[in-house]
Order: structure tokens, then sequence, then C-alpha cells
């Protein structure tokens, strides 16, 4: 079966976590990625949180499968030949540098569009034009600055951060997608064009509920909020909502059956209003169905907090999974809390090959996350990440086509890490 982005090439320019993320997929998709990194060091995630000594550590092994790795400096000028010798040939160049990096290497736009009018330019940035364009920014940084943290959290607490990381990787999936519908407008058009994605942007994008519900807030309270039901007055933003469901059924995180030592014992139980009438009788309060008080949406809203307490008398007889069970019989929308050692122990996330096993020769078998994108007739192989360099000389001889002199005089200088740099001789 061939892949679906087999022939697509790939000048892999990212670091991190955001472009990583992107040209991760692009790779599982069948995609020709040619990581290019600094001599010596590498991105710096390979170093980052190690957890065995001296391998590539987890954070960038998990985002840099079924890549190459060549290693070429920049700031010598035979690594600035071989990097144009790469924009010929490519179909897409990727980068997350901090804003103006890659002008100041002499990649302009302007000059990648005359050399190679067919190159797609896809940037991550934190920021788009405006006042904080030229800052640097990381995951957090743009939670905080894309409406996320002061719409995630308690009420009565501070901002929080989320532990899905909806700035990096949620905008190098932005960024992906960006760079596909690039592929595909250059079919009719035969022209790249830039894709640039600001980590700002992408994280309003994935708290558009929010944007919804301050829109709403000036027609009135937010009734479906706990704070409604509980009397708290609303101020000129939309306030943090705890665990309350972002749709327009109420839900919570309740407790159930070992909670007292399990930080995970909690299933998510969201009150739908079609199935009102199953949820009483499972927790057998019948009376509930007709009691004016409880038998409808708006009628209930004001005493979620009763009727979660009373639902959480339920849930913490049994089990999460035991729960989950027997509330799905009733199509009673829930989700059990799933702690990280639960997922990586799920056997059907083995088998669908979302959670992958892979082995690496430094630091041996790892979990990974799968490709959570399955196409029907382009299948996903996940393949170990490469080691700093490991591609450089097969990059330089098959795909560039250099003869030998060429490759010995590019390594001669310095310019892949090989040798000292000519400059320091
Ligand atoms: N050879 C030689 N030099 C290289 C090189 C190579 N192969 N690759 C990169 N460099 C140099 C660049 O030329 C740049 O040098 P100058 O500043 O002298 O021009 C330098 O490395 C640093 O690049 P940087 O500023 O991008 O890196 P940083 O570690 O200082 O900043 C980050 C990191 C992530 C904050 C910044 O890149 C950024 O804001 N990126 C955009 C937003 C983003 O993607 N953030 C998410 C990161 S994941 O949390």
């Amino acid at each position: 079966m061939s892949k679906a982005l087999e022939g697509v090439k790939i000048l892999d320019f990212t670091h991190v976590q955001s472009g990583p993320t992107c040209t991760q997929l692009l790779a599982w998709f069948g995609a020709d990625v040619i990581k290019v990194e600094r001599p010596g060091a590498g991105d710096i995630t390979r170093g980052q949180l190690r957890d065995v000594p001296d391998a590539d550590s987890l954070y960038f092994t998990m985002l840099n499968h079924n890549k190459r790795s060549i290693t070429l400096d920049t700031k010598n000028p035979k690594g600035m030949e071989v990097l144009w010798e790469m924009v010929k040939i490519c179909d897409v160049l990727v980068e997350n540098f901090a804003p103006g990096v890659l002008d100041r290497m002499g990649l302009t736009w302007k000059k990648l569009h005359e050399v190679n009018p067919r190159l797609i330019v896809a940037s991550v940035k934190g920021f788009g034009p405006g006042p904080y364009e030229d800052c640097k920014v990381y995951e957090n940084v743009a939670q905080c600055a894309g409406g996320s943290a002061s719409t995630t959290g308690f009420r009565e607490g501070p901002p929080l951060v989320t532990g899905a990381q909806i700035g990096d990787s949620g905008t190098g999936l932005h960024l992906a997608l960006g760079i596909v519908t690039a592929l595909y407008h250059r079919t009719h058009s035969g022209l790249g064009q830039k894709v640039d994605c600001a980590m700002q942007d992408g994280v309003l994008n994935l708290c558009r509920v929010k944007l919804r519900d301050q829109q709403r807030l000036a027609h009135g309270p937010l009734s479906e909020f706990s704070q409604f039901g509980e009397g708290v007055p609303f101020g000129e933003a939309v306030p943090r909502a705890g665990n309350d469901s972002g749709g327009g059924q109420p839900g919570r995180i309740l407790k159930c059956k070992g909670w007292e030592t399990d930080p995970n014992a909690y299933i998510y139980f969201i009150t739908q209003a079609p199935v009102w009438e199953a949820i009483c009788d499972v927790i057998g309060e019948q009376g509930w169905k007709t009691d004016p008080g409880y038998a409808t949406p708006p009628a209930r809203l004001p005493r979620l907090n009763e009727i979660f307490g009373r639902i959480e008398q339920w849930t913490m007889t049994m089990t999460k999974f035991e729960a989950m069970d027997l509330l799905n019989q009733y199509d009673i929308p829930c989700g059990p809390i799933l702690s990280m050692k639960e997922i990586a122990e799920e056997k059907s996330l083995r088998e669908t090959g979302t959670v992958v096993e892979v082995d690496h020769p430094k630091r041996g078998k790892y979990l990974s996350v799968g490709n959570p994108i399955k196409l029907s007739n382009s299948p996903t192989d996940v393949k170990r990440s490469p080691l700093l360099g490991e591609h450089t000389e097969e990059v330089l001889r098959d795909v560039l086509k250099f003869d030998e002199n060429r490759i010995a005089a590019i390594t001669e200088s310095g310019a892949t890490g090989a040798r000292p740099r000519v400059a320091a001789e």
C-alpha cells in the first residue's frame, strides 16, 4: 500500500514541540521528512528531561518518529550552501524558530520563492502580527494568551494551564492541515505559498466555545454554569467553569469507589436531557421524573449541586468502570477519568496503534502515542526517531546526489559537524 504523502519531501527545520508535532504527522502519512539540526547539539529536546543517561529523551523520541536527521551548521557558508540545495528539491520547508531567525539566515520568503516557486514555507510563531509578534513563546504562554487559562480552573482559584499541549501540539496540528491544503492548492496553481500559524490563534480556535460564551454573557447569565444555580453573579468576562460541561448539558466529575486513595477514581457524568428518566431510574429517584422541580432542564439548573450530589452518592457505590458499563446500557453519557498508567496499559489502544511500543538502539523499548488519524489506505508504521545526524551522508549522497568530492569538501569545512569548522582551525 502506498502512503498518502509519498513523494513529498520536507525540509524539517523544527525544534522543541510545536513544529516537530506537525512534521511527525506528515512523516506518518509517508512524507520524507529530513530534520536539519545543529551539529553537536541538535534539537534541544534531545537532552531535555532525560531519563536514560546519554540516550535521546522521550521528549525528543516521541515527537520525531519516522524522520531522517542531518546535521548542518547554518552559520557555516558550506552549511548554507547545502541548505539552499535542499530548498531546491524540497516541497515544504517547516520551521518554528523565533521571529526573525529565518530572515537572519537569509531564508526570506522572497528569496525562497525565487529559488523554488513550488516550495511551501510553513511557520509556527507565538503570535501573529501585532504588539507581541516579536516574542518567543512556549506552550503555557500560548495557553494564557489564547484564552485557555482564564477559562480553565475553578472560579475561586487562579487561572490554570491544562495538561493537553494545545499551544504546541495543537498548533502543530493546525500547521499540518495548512501544509496539506497548500500542497493541494499547488496541484492547481503550480505555486507554493506561505502557511503561518500563531500559537495564540491556535489556542483561541480550540477555545472557540469560550468566545461564544463571552458574547452570550451580554444577553444574560450563563445558566449552564454551576455559579448560576449557586446565585453567584457573573462579571464582565467568561468565568472559570470548573468541571461544568462546555455544552448545553450539565456535567460534573463525580467520585467513585476508592476515591479516598486513588486520585483518579472519578467519572464524568452528563445529565443529558433525553436520558433524564433513565438517570432517575438508575440512581433510584423515580420521583424526579415527574416532580416539576426536577423534570425539565430549566427546573434542574438552579439545583445542580443537589442533583449531582445525589448522583455522586450512587457513583460512589461502584468503580468508575462498573459505572461506565452500567450507564452505557442506558446511553447515559459518561467517561471514566483514566490515569496515564491505565491508558498505557489499555489493550484496545495498543490494538489500534494509538499506543505503540517502539525500540530504540540507545534507550531500548518505550511507549509512544502513534498516529491518532487512521487512513484506510495509508496505514501508519511508527519508526524510531533518528539519532543526531544519522542520515547526513545518506541525504548528501542519495537525496542531493552530491559526488564524493563535494561531500568531502562539505565535511572538511565542518558544516556537518564531522570536522572542526574551518573558521575555528
Ligand atoms: N546551525 C546553526 N545555527 C542554528 C541552527 C543550525 N542548524 N538552527 C538554528 N540555529 C540558530 C538560529 O540561527 C538562531 O540564531 P540567531 O538568533 O543568531 O539568528 C538560534 O539558533 C536560535 O533560534 P531560536 O531563537 O528559535 O531558539 P531559542 O531556543 O532561543 O527559542 C523558541 C526557542 C521555541 C522560544 C523560539 O524558537 C520560538 O519562539 N519559536 C516560535 C514559537 C514556537 O514554536 N514555540 C513553541 C516551542 S515548543 O514549546
